[in-house]
Formats: structure tokens, sequence, C-alpha cells
């Protein structure tokens, strides 16, 4: 029995590593198939690979072309499709949708996954199997989702050797080896985020983050770091410091076993003196928290995020204080945003000083309390269809400004960085040059990346205390380079 997860681009995926990892624990054999690495990937799937299962791992902003690739695939091919991820667990209705998709997965998916497997290979009906919709007969049978795996210690290490075959991919080799999970789950009630509709779908109310043994995480690295050549290590989790029992257990024998720069998202009020101490002496050299907007009301009776200025603006003295660089996450185009309330998102940011002052547009992902408030507010119309595949080029809201508010975000972070930018900026949102903006904001966005996920502190430092002068020369090199690459390529072109 073979299980096939075919993705779009080359994206280190958690998931598809971790249930590849729990498939093979069980005698199952498993692939990944990266689409934009293999032209021919029907072809080879049909051919050479020959799977009896293909998985689908689906966020939102993929599931147009993902159902459109299983479409084709089962043009060609005699296999049983499944979904899973965020946008079938909120979207079940996917499955009703598309007559192609035979199964889909709600919640977590190693033990659907391992007895979907089980099931076909003992030849039985998969009809009865916790977390999964399944189409039998022409019907969908709807199972409940089971319990959540509560000890994540059971769980094998993620095979991160699943990515071999694609690590001329110069983004993959960077980010499969050093990203890790400690935990799963938040108690928060974000409005714009999945964690509540999640513990709503399994039923659960109150605190169910589940970490992992500070042992089993050490060691997992400790295999990894023998098997690739990692600079730092990136803990993905949504809140690293969410128990403080924790984190001062972690500390020491990370930093004695391990020794690795690492980075790590958390949420400010977790950020205290003792923890960000502790974070400083283990080796954190980065941190990512989120502010997402300036505007106190939207903040916290709208996105419900529960935290004052005063508080973000503490944790982020602390970093300061313990020489940790950090980003903050910022949310633009929110419901009921204006330029009044972009202006403040800017200047809550210039207070904390990031290094990286991040910024996303708002996008409504199905069933989150936002989405729900946007449609009833007549934001948005409920066309999920309508969400770009990135968060960051365009807004599928209907918001009075949104042109403005659309191009303000291309110029968020150096706004932050260069207050002596404003006016100009103020200028540059009325023109309609789209394209120069995104070109701006890419160009920008991988620079202050870099030396983040290569753990290069000095460069780190040296961009946090750069000229707006020494920015603009960054800009005109980068033009001058591309122009001549292209010029260069044409050349070679003729030539042949
Ligand atoms: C780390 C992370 C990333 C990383 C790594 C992504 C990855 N796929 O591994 C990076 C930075 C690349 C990333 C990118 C993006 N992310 Co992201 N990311 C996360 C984060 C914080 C953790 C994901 C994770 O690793 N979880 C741990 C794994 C083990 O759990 P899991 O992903 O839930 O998977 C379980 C089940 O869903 C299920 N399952 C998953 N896939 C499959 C497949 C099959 C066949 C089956 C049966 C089951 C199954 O089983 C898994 C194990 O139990 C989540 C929030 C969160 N806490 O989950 C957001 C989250 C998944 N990201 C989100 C978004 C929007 C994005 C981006 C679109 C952002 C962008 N660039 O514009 C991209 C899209 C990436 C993509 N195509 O998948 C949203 C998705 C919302 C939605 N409805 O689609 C989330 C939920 C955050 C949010 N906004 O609420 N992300
Ligand atoms: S704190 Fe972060 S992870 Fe937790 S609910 Fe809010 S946005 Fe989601």
């Amino acid at each position: 029995m073979k299980i096939l997860f075919v993705q779009l681009r080359f994206e280190s995926n958690m998931a598809v590593m971790g249930l590849s990892s729990v498939l093979n624990a069980h005698g199952f054999e498993t692939e990944v198939i990266i689409i934009e690495g293999e032209p021919n990937y029907a072809d080879r799937i049909k051919r050479e690979i020959k799977p009896d299962i293909i998985g689908y791992s689906a966020a939102t902003v993929d599931i147009k072309m993902l159902t459109g690739v299983n479409h084709t695939l089962k043009k060609h091919y005699k296999f049983l499709s499944i979904f899973g991820g965020p946008h079938p667990t909120y979207f079940p209705e996917l499955i009703e949708e598309d007559p192609d998709i035979d199964a889909i997965c709600i919640g977590e998916g190693e033990q659907a996954l391992v007895q979907l497997a089980q099931d076909l290979a003992a030849g039985l009906e998969i009809v009865n199997i916790p977390n999964l919709h399944v189409r039998h007969n022409g019907i969908i049978i709807k199972n409940e989702v089971g319990p959540l795996i509560e000890d994540l210690d059971s769980l094998p290490f993620m095979n991160k050797h699943l990515y071999d075959r694609y690590f001329h991919n110069p983004y993959l080799l960077e980010n499969v080896p050093i990203r890790f999970l400690s935990s799963r789950g938040c108690p928060y009630k974000c409005t714009y985020c999945f964690n509540h509709k999640f513990y709503q779908l399994y039923g659960i109310k109150g605190n169910q983050v589940r970490k992992r043994s500070v042992r089993s995480l050490i060691e997992e690295i400790k295999g990894v770091k023998q098997d690739f050549h990692i600079p730092m290590v990136s803990f993905v989790d949504d809140i690293f410091c969410i128990s403080k029992k924790w984190v001062r257990e972690f500390a020491p024998i990370y930093r004695n076993e391990v020794g690795l720069p690492y980075s790590i998202n958390t949420r400010p009020n977790t950020i205290t003196e003792e923890i960000a101490a502790l974070l400083s002496m283990s080796g954190c050299y980065y941190v990512t928290f989120s502010i997402e907007t300036g505007d106190e009301f939207l903040r916290n009776k709208v996105l419900k995020r529960n935290i004052s200025e005063e508080g973000i603006i503490t944790a982020a003295n602390l970093l300061h204080q313990h020489h940790i660089f950090f980003a903050t996450g910022n949310m633009l185009g929110i419901p009921g945003e204006t330029m009044a309330t972009l202006w403040k998102t800017v200047e809550i940011n210039q207070k904390c000083a990031p290094h990286y002052p991040w910024a996303s547009l708002f996008q409504p992902f199905p069933k989150l309390e936002l989405t729900e408030f946007a449609i009833y507010h007549g934001y948005f119309n409920g066309d999920f269809g309508a969400i770009g595949n990135d968060q960051f080029t365009d807004s599928p809201l209907l918001l009075q400004d949104k042109k403005l508010i659309v191009r303000f975000h291309k110029f968020f972070a150096l706004l932050v960085r260069y207050p002596v930018l404003a006016p100009l900026v103020n200028l540059l949102i009325k023109l309609p040059l789209d394209n120069v903006y995104n070109w701006i904001f890419k160009k920008y966005k991988l620079r202050l990346n870099k030396p983040i996920i290569t753990a290069d502190r000095v460069e780190i430092e040296k961009q946090s205390d750069e000229s707006i002068i020494t920015v603009v020369y960054f800009f005109l090199k980068d033009l001058m380079k591309e122009k001549f690459d292209a010029i260069g390529h044409r050349k070679s072109k003729k030539k042949k």
C-alpha cells in the first residue's frame, strides 16, 4: 500500500512530513510529489509511483489548484483521493461540491489516515473512520471526529527525508531541516485565527495546548542535526512560551545539548523578564510576536486579541534589553480598517522598533468568526475562490479605501523603519503603480528575511541600524542587476 502526497510548490509541509512518518511506522510506503518541480507529474505518478492513495494537504489559498490537479489525475489513473488540512477541516462542504474527491479529513489526520490505509489494505469498506467524510455508493458518510492525540511524544519524529528528491531547491533545503514543533494548540480566541474553530470542532472548552516533552524535542533536533547541516532551529508553534515551567526546563538542556541559535513565535504577554532571560541564555536570537493592529478597538473588540498597547511595548522593550531581535506580525485591511487605523498600526510598531515589521493583508478564511463578521457586515461576499494565493498581494474584502490600503501595505515595513517616508508614501498610494510597489515590497521582505533564516546576527544588526540612504542604494543596485541579467539572458538566447 503506497500513499503519495501531492503538493503544488517547493514548500516544507510539516503535516505531510508528520503523516508520512506515522504511515511508515505502520509499514506503509510514502512519497511526495511537488508539481512545481515535475512538469510530467501525471505521467510519473501513473507509470512510476503507482500510489493507492493520493493525499492533498490543503490550505484555502491552494484549494482551486489542488482540486484541478486531482481532477487531471483522476482522468489518468485509478486511486483514492483524500483532502486534509485547514481548508477541508473548516469547509467540509468541499466533498459535496467535487465528485473527484473520495474522502476528506477533518482535524488531525494521523489516526484517520493510518486506519484508511489499513482498511483499504485489508479490503474492508472505508466507511466508519473517525474524522473522515467519505463518498460511499453515491452518498457522503460523515463520521464524527475522534479524540485529539493527547501525548504528542507518542508520534514518531517527522520524516525530513521525504523531500530528499527535491533538495536541489534551495528554499526546501533551507527550510525542511530547521523547522520543528514543540506543541499543538493555543488557548486564545482571536477571531481571525483557526484555533477557536478547531476547539469548537472537537467540542472542547478551555486550555487545550499540548506540549511535547523537552526530552523528545531535543532528541528529534539532535537526530536532524546529525543528518543535515543546519545553521539554526526554527520553532513554528503558535505560542512557544505558553508554559513558563516548560521553558525553564527547556532552556538549559537546549543550550547544553543542541546549542544552535533558534527562533520562535510567541504572544507578547508570555514575554516576562524571566522568560526573556531564559530565551536569551539558551540561544534564542529571534522572536516573532503579533500586534496585528494599533487601533485598540479593532485589536481587542474585533480581533479579540485581549492585549493592551502597554503590554505589547513592554514585551518589545524586554526583547531589546536581552538583545533578542524580533519581528512583529501585523494584519492590514481588517473589517473596519481606515487610513487612520493604519497609521496607528505604524505608530505602535515604531514604538516597538522591530527588526522586521512584517505585515499581511487579512484573508477571510472559511468559518472563522471574523469571516462571519465580515460577511454579516457586508465586507465580504463569501466567495472563498476570490482569496488569492498569498496574503500579501491583494484583499478580497470590500473596504472603503481598499486600493489605498493595499498599496499602503507594500510600504508598511519601510514606513515603520523610516518615518521620514510618510509624506512620500501618502502621495505614492494615490498613484496606480501597483506592480512597482509589489516589486519593492517583495525585495525588501526577502532582504529582511534572509539573515533571519541563516541566523546571521551580524547582518541583522547591520540591517537594524541602516539608514534610508543604504536602503535606497540596495533597491537601485538590485534594479540594475535585474536589468543587466535580463539583457545577458536575451543575448545568450540570441546566440543559441
Ligand atoms: C507553520 C505554518 C506555516 C509554514 C509551514 C506550512 C505547512 N503547511 O507546514 C509556512 C510558513 C510555510 C506557512 C505558509 C502558509 N500558511 Co501557514 N501555518 C503554519 C501553522 C502555524 C502551523 C502548521 C503546522 O505545521 N501544524 C502542525 C501540523 C502537524 O498540523 P496541521 O497542519 O494542522 O495538520 C494536521 C491536520 O490538518 C491534518 N492534515 C493536514 N494535511 C493533511 C493531508 C491529508 C491527506 C490528511 C488525511 C490530513 C491532513 O493532519 C495533520 C496532522 O494531524 C498553521 C497554524 C497552526 N497552528 O496549525 C498556519 C496555517 C496552516 N497557515 C495558514 C496560511 C493561510 C498559510 C499561507 C497561505 C500564508 C501565505 N503565505 O499566504 C501559506 C500557505 C502554505 C500552504 N500552501 O500550505 C492558515 C491556513 C488557513 C486556511 N484556511 O487555509 C493557518 C491555519 C494559520 C491561520 N491563519 O489560521 N504556514
Ligand atoms: S494567539 Fe495566535 S495562535 Fe492563538 S488564537 Fe490568537 S492568533 Fe491564533
